[in-house]
């Protein structure tokens, strides 16, 4: 190549590649110094590839068709009526549609997750696993009580035979309605009845939606958003559900317990063995295999002190509260952790999980191992993991990792940041820590909020996504909720966010309103609290139930003064949550970008329409004051119409009150 030619070449890439403003790119130190650490090695993150990569615009705004070989068919986003597709198809069709098959690909996610669960949990009842067994026998009756199968002098293996069989049908049953519809307010119930939503099976929903969106069938974006809602609510009632209540049945109902979060709390001197995905099986195995003293012996007499298990994304997320394993970061800090170079093996499962990954490890001396059949990546080692001899993959993994340890190269640099929070509510704990053992019940809340002291519930979930500063959009929306006497739940990576910023400590409640400080501090609790994973989420419905059935705000989920936001969303399960919480009754609001066309019938009916109808709606915005407000000023119309705007408590007139009221 000539010399001209070469500089050309040069240029021409120059200006192709967006160069990546670090400071910009997140708000979390230890993610910072790794993708620095990363951008001098000359390694790209999804950090740099985000920068390069600028969002197609009109697969951005759904104004893109690719549901047959005619097309694809774009239309315009700014003159959305001007055209349709080569079949005709309008832009409020091709919107609702792919909108709708992002819902089946989420709900398909969480309920095979649950499914996964279900498949163990058979196994468990037919003796056929080994190691995992019912540990929480009390969650197993009070699931099974909930969904009418009895259990007074039964034993566990009877009413655990039962349970499993009920809930198959969450997945397999092709009419009637999913088990956990039991759990939804009657008038909830009702309205879903009329409205034609109440899910048969997650399958049956599943596989209509796709049919439904296939070119030539249903092309009224009100009907499709119907089937959306169906399907959405297998995941949340169904799928979602059926995963948070068995993992709590095998491995125990999480508690509170102050445990640790950042990548920090890597060790340098023992093997470091993260866990990323979902499902907890392959953590459970892990945790069983890590603690067994043989293993503990390969790794000592390879000259580590012990083995340090670390969580990642949402599997993290679901064993810090239940075991307390500490957790080394959110979705956007899974490639920048491997930087550090200490990490000797990462297992995966399902779902978050990056492509990028075996590269960044490659570069940093380590190795990806997959183990779900489901999710084989090109670069990492497949080591299937199975129920059935839960320690097997776990303990082959541990070996593979001592090895790496007894021959790392790379040199390892820790971000010294640890931050300690309190993980581990449930919505029993909930119960149990504002009533006692004895008087349990969600009335405590109910009247804190009834007397204004809290205002609402607002549940702040979901991803990362590198279209915003990592983390800062998640804490800055919670913060700015708590300031408004706003109670927060989290899940997911989200809660992961503010337990680095500090916030799920009991002491963060200085950062509240005086009347959610003094709950907090009457409780002991922070003004945050951790629930858990993505699946998760199906205990903030479950907590919607309750805050129904205790009485005094209202007969629906719709009346309940209360919010839900995902403000960094990336995943398509993340669209599922959001509308089954929509379809449950929630006003929902999303960030970043709305996968829909604004102007547009589609647009305006899940922004308006679904409310009118009885059901939540969603909302969009990118500034995270502008969606706190949002969801306050929705939880102030929920207190007004149930006649809650003026505080109820009795006040005690001061003498400088008399005074005034005398004139
Ligand atoms: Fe185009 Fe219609 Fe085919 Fe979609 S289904 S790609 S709008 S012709
Ligand atoms: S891991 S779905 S990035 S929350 Fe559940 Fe985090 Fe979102 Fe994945």
């Amino acid at each position: 190549m000539s010399d001209e030619k070469e500089k050309l070449t040069i240029a021409k890439e120059d200006k192709k590649v967006k160069k990546l403003n670090l400071r910009e790119a997140t708000s979390c130190p230890a993610t910072l110094q790794m993708i620095k650490r990363m951008d001098e090695d000359g390694n790209d993150s999804v950090f740099h590839r985000a920068a390069e990569m600028k969002p197609c615009p009109i697969g951005a705004e759904s104004a893109c068709c690719k549901n047959c070989f005619m097309g694809p068919c774009r239309l315009n986003a700014k003159d959305p009526y001007a055209k349709t597709g080569v079949c005709g198809a309008n832009i409020d069709t091709i919107a609702a549609r792919n909108f709708a098959r992002a819902v089946a690909s989420g709900a398909a996610a969480h309920t095979d997750h649950g499914m996964g669960m279900l498949d163990a949990f058979r196994g468990v009842v037919r003796g056929t696993v080994g190691h995992f067994k019912i540990q929480d026998e009390a969650k197993l009756r009070s699931v099974a009580e909930s969904i009418d199968i009895p259990t007074e002098g039964r034993t566990v293996k009877e009413i655990a035979t039962d349970l499993y069989e009920e809930l198959e049908r969450t997945y397999t049953q092709v009419e009637g309605e999913i088990p956990f519809a039991k759990r939804v307010p009657p008038k909830t119930l009702e309205q879903w009845r009329k409205a034609g939503v109440v899910p048969r099976g997650a399958m049956r929903e599943i596989m209509e939606i796709m049919h439904r969106t296939h070119i030539g069938v249903d092309q009224n974006y009100k009907n499709i958003v119907t089937q959306c809602s169906r399907t959405a609510l297998s995941d949340g009632w169904g799928g979602s559900m059926v995963a948070t209540e068995i993992s709590d049945i095998m491995f125990g109902t999480p508690t509170p317990r102050v445990a640790g979060v950042n990548m920090g709390f890597l060790k340098e001197d023992h093997v470091n063995i993260l866990i990323h995905g979902h499902e907890p099986l392959l953590f459970e195995g892990m945790i069983a295999a890590s603690q067994d003293p043989v293993n503990i012996e390969k790794a000592k007499a390879a000259g580590a002190k012990g083995i340090n298990l670390l969580g990642m994304c949402c599997s993290g997320a679901e064993v810090l509260g239940r075991h307390g394993i500490p957790h080394a970061g959110n979705f956007l800090s899974s490639e920048p952790v491997i930087a550090t170079g200490a990490v000797d093996a990462i297992g995966v499962d399902v779902q978050c999980i990056m492509q990028a990954l075996p590269k960044v490890a490659e570069c940093y001396g380590t190795k990806v191992y997959t183990t779900n059949y489901r999710a084989k990546i090109d670069g990492a080692i497949h080591i299937q993991f199975d129920e059935h001899n839960p320690l097997d993959a776990p303990t082959k993994i541990i070996e593979l990792a001592v090895e790496r340890f007894k021959n790392r190269t790379v040199k390892v640099i820790i971000p010294q940041r640890q931050d300690w929070g309190v993980h581990g509510f449930s919505h029993e704990y909930v119960t149990y820590m504002l009533g006692g053992k004895f008087r349990g019940s969600y009335v405590p809340l109910n009247d804190n909020i009834i007397n204004g002291r809290i205002r609402g519930v607002a549940g702040v979930v979901g991803c990362n996504n590198p279209r915003v500063k990592h983390d800062e959009v998640h804490v800055e929306v919670v913060k700015e909720l708590i300031k408004n006497n706003v109670l927060v739940v989290q899940t997911g990576c989200s809660q992961i966010a503010l337990a680095k910023a500090g916030l799920l400590k009991p002491d963060a409640a200085v950062l509240a309103g005086t009347g959610l400080q003094e709950v907090c501090e009457t409780v002991g609790i922070p003004p945050v609290l951790s629930l858990g994973s993505c699946v998760d989420n199906s205990r903030i419905l479950i907590a919607c139930a309750e805050m129904v059935r205790m009485g005094g705000l209202g007969d629906k989920i719709s009346d309940l003064p209360v919010a839900g936001c995902a403000p960094e969303y990336m995943s398509e399960k993340a669209i599922s949550i959001g509308h089954y919480f929509v379809a449950s009754g929630v006003f929902t609001v999303f960030g970043v970008t709305f996968p829909s066309v604004e102007n547009t019938k589609f647009h305006d009916y899940l922004f308006r329409g679904l409310e009118e109808e009885g059901f939540g709606k969603w909302g969009f915005a990118v500034d995270p004051h502008d969606m706190a407000q949002m969801m306050i000023d929705h939880i102030d119309k929920k207190r007004a119409a149930l006649g809650l705007a003026e505080e109820r408590e009795r006040k005690l007139f001061s003498m400088e009150d008399r005074r005034a009221a005398e004139g």
